[in-house]
């Protein structure tokens, strides 16, 4: 008989799984015992709970599998909560193993209890509490099911101590049938008769596209039927960037003269995205109820269709079953859409037009988003940090797949250095390229403890601007010359990237931006601290 520890490690590799995040704890020795000597699965050690939560995030959105983290109670939960959160918004399948108390104790204001039910209550897909050894392999069961199905999120698993190290009898849970649910074929049907008939359709594709085989589907879907679409909140490595059908993404907030131009779309079809606050622009588009144009929404999770706007035609399955499902269209469209084509094509054109900086304290970190972007390697993986430096990222860089674009659509600071950290280990042959501020760098940076361990080349483009900027650019805008709270003193960043064993290279002006392509080819480790210009993000004054 196995310990109710060894079975959520069996149960881990019988779904695949095989690596896990960890910060140790006494309160789950008996887990990390049933890791020990497991050759099938890496174990991880990170020094912050907050890391090994955005790493397994990361590695769960390069793998396609649930990312594990394993955090011990009070204190250790804590500081994953971040983790859960991100989880959440962003989309992704995450299991949180969490040791408790010992069972007898639990509710009796032990040493470093909580009651993770409350505490991620409105956080996590599911939480649970395993009080019983004989119900871990059912509590598995669900948890992998919740993590992975409709939207998939964050779950947490607490175990106490006990429970862990206690004798079950059960065999591990191996990976369920996929939940299927097919689109009615006369929906499908009516969706053909509208793509066909509209004249300026818009398709708005997100996560639920973020699987594999889903942006070769997207790809041959958009480019067969000729449908122009624009990426939801920071997806953009769903859809070649410079291809003629890209229209942009649903950024914080779009230009008026784009929005006025997706306003005359006629049909929308909405393609595993949830139309959310900043997909929608604030709830302003499409119109809120009823929208202006037909609108179609695609999305496995049916509580995601209708939740702020009706659709006309929605559809609760899989979108790569549903473009499937539509095949090629009987005609090419009418005519017409070449205008339409061209009217996205300008406003997306002009968003990405290069600006020119006139300034000359320190480097505008547009210019070295620009280069880097210019020469990304076609299967380069980047990893974005938030902060006023990501911002030309998401406007400039031509994302294609293979290249992935790992972001965190919830905007949390401190995850670009974890999740290249876990991108390296999961995809050892691909360039792994982190932008992070000086902010969010000191908030994780201590993970490159582990690239430094295994080894892994990272490319690390630090902006230092000795400011939290987004939050002053913001500050400025409201309450101009008034910053408060928002700069700061840093130690000596180029001694902590060496220290992490990193070849480090300050550029502290545009004219030595040139050597930065040569820099990222090197192969070994590289830490570029750029020292960016914070008047490049000051607001301009009202004219
Ligand atoms: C964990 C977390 N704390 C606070 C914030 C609010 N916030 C968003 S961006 C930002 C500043 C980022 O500073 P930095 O990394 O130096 O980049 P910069 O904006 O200066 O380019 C802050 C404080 C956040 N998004 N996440």
């Amino acid at each position: 008989m196995r310990t109710a520890g060894e079975l959520i490690v069996d149960s881990l590799v019988a779904n695949g799984i095989d690596r896990v995040f960890c910060v140790p704890g006494e309160s789950y020795l008996g887990l990390l015992d049933a890791l020990y000597g497991r050759a099938e699965i890496d174990t991880v050690v990170c020094r912050h709970e907050a890391g090994a939560g955005f790493m397994a995030i990361a590695d769960a959105r390069l793998s396609g599998r649930p990312g594990v983290a394993c955090v011990s109670r009070g204190p250790g939960a804590s500081n994953a909560a971040i983790a859960v959160h991100t989880a959440q918004q962003d989309e992704v399948p995450f299991i949180l193993v969490v040791g408790q108390v010992p069972a007898r104790n639990i509710r009796r204001d032990s040493f470093q209890e909580i009651d993770y039910r409350q505490m991620y209550g409105s956080i996590a897909k599911w939480c649970a509490e395993v009080t019983d050894p004989a119900r871990m392999a059912e509590t598995l069961l669900r948890a992998i099911q919740a993590a992975t199905t409709g939207t998939p999120g964050p779950v947490v698993i607490a175990a106490p101590e006990d429970v862990l190290t206690a004798r079950v009898d059960a065999e591990p849970v191996g990976p369920q049938a996929p939940i299927r649910a097919a689109a009615a074929p006369a929906d499908i049907a009516t969706l053909r008769a509208w793509l066909e008939a509209a004249a300026r359709p818009l398709v708005l594709c997100g996560r639920s596209l973020d699987r594999p085989g889903g942006r070769e589907a997207l790809r041959a879907f958009l480019e067969g039927w000729e449908l122009p679409a624009v990426v939801s909140f920071r997806s953009h490595d769903l859809f070649p960037n410079a291809h003629r059908l890209y229209a942009g993404d649903m950024g914080l907030a779009n230009p008026p003269g784009q929005m006025a131009v997706l306003r005359r779309a006629d049909l929308l079809l909405v393609l595993g995205a949830r139309i959310t606050d900043i997909t929608s622009q604030g709830y302003t588009y499409p119109d809120l109820v009823r929208p202006q144009m037909k609108l179609a929404h695609v999305h496995p999770d049916p509580s995601a269709i209708g939740t702020h706007f009706a659709a006309d035609l929605a559809i609760a399955c899989d979108p790569q079953d549903v473009m499937a499902a539509l095949g090629a269209p009987a005609r090419q469209p009418d005519g017409g859409r070449e205008k339409w084509l061209d009217a996205l094509g300008a406003e997306r054109r002009r968003i990405a037009a290069p600006r020119r900086f006139e300034v000359d304290d320190g480097v505008p970190f547009e210019d070295v988003v620009a280069l880097v972007g210019r020469n990304l390697p076609p299967d380069a993986i980047v990893t974005v940090d938030a902060g006023t430096f990501g911002a030309p990222v998401y406007r400039i860089v031509p994302f294609a797949p293979p290249q992935r674009l790992l972001a965190p659509i919830v905007g949390a600071m401190g995850f670009a250095v974890p999740a290249a950290v876990a991108a390296a280990l999961r995809e050892p042959a691909r360039p792994v390229i982190c932008f992070v501020g000086d902010g969010g760098f000191l908030m994780t940076g201590n993970e490159l403890a582990v690239a430094m361990e295994r080894k892994l080349p990272l490319k690390v483009i630090l902006s230092e601007n000795r400011s939290y900027a987004s939050i002053w650019v913001q500050q400025e805008r409201d309450y101009p010359g008034r910053s408060v709270g928002t700069s700061f003193a840093n130690p000596d960043l180029a001694l902590i990237g060496r220290a992490f064993g990193f070849a480090v290279t300050r550029i502290a002006s545009r004219q030595e931006l040139g050597e930065l392509p040569a820099i990222m080819a090197k192969p070994g480790p590289q830490f570029v601290i750029v020292e960016t210009s914070l008047d490049a993000v000051r607001p301009k004054a009202e004219a």
